[in-house]
């Protein structure tokens, strides 16, 4: 299913007490700020709706989309995190650099879940260009930083 069928931002979770004891990390590629931020945010105010409390919430940026899965493992290994979300924003470009950025990203986001044995969620837009982006970071298709919140929050339930 493609986001033309899917809004981004439509969330079926209920708050839920165990939330108030989780920390959750986040992890936000500086590239395409206005993207990768607006995610962020919107990631950060969904945690916090849903009861995970501010100050246990943490965010860490890193320079592009591929120091993600690094820097994702590290704030994974921290004992007191229990979920990391990595967000990114990848736009193609005249060259092959945005197939090998994508590529490392997913793989190695995918690896640090499964070395860490945490939900480490891939927050990462990939996109032909930046008005797809925009829409999909608060846009008409929503916002997929909201996506990646809650998909760490219904890991985190299903771990339990
Ligand atoms: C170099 C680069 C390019 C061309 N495009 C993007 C992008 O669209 N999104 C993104 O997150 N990062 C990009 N980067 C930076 C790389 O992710 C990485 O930071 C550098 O190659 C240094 O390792």
């Amino acid at each position: 299913m493609s986001t033309a069928n899917k809004n981004l931002s439509q969330t079926s979770l209920e708050s839920n007490e165990f939330f108030q004891s989780l920390s959750i990390g986040l992890v936000v590629s500086e590239w395409n700020p206005e993207v990768t931020f607006a995610m962020s945010e919107a990631a950060v105010t969904f945690l916090i709706q849903k009861g995970v409390p501010a100050n246990q919430v943490l965010v860490q940026t890193v320079p592009g989309s591929f120091e993600l899965p690094l820097a994702s493992k590290w704030m994974a290994e921290q004992k007191n995190i229990h979920a990391v979300i990595a967000i990114g924003c990848v736009i193609q470009g005249e060259t092959r650099h945005f197939d090998f950025i994508c590529e490392a990203c997913a793989n190695g986001i995918m690896q640090v879940g499964l070395q860490t044995n945490k939900p480490v969620i891939f927050g990462v837009l990939t996109t032909q260009n930046q008005q797809q982006a925009i829409d999909r970071a608060g846009g008409k298709h929503g916002n997929k930083g909201i996506e990646a919140a809650e998909t760490a929050l219904k890991m985190l339930l299903l771990q339990k």
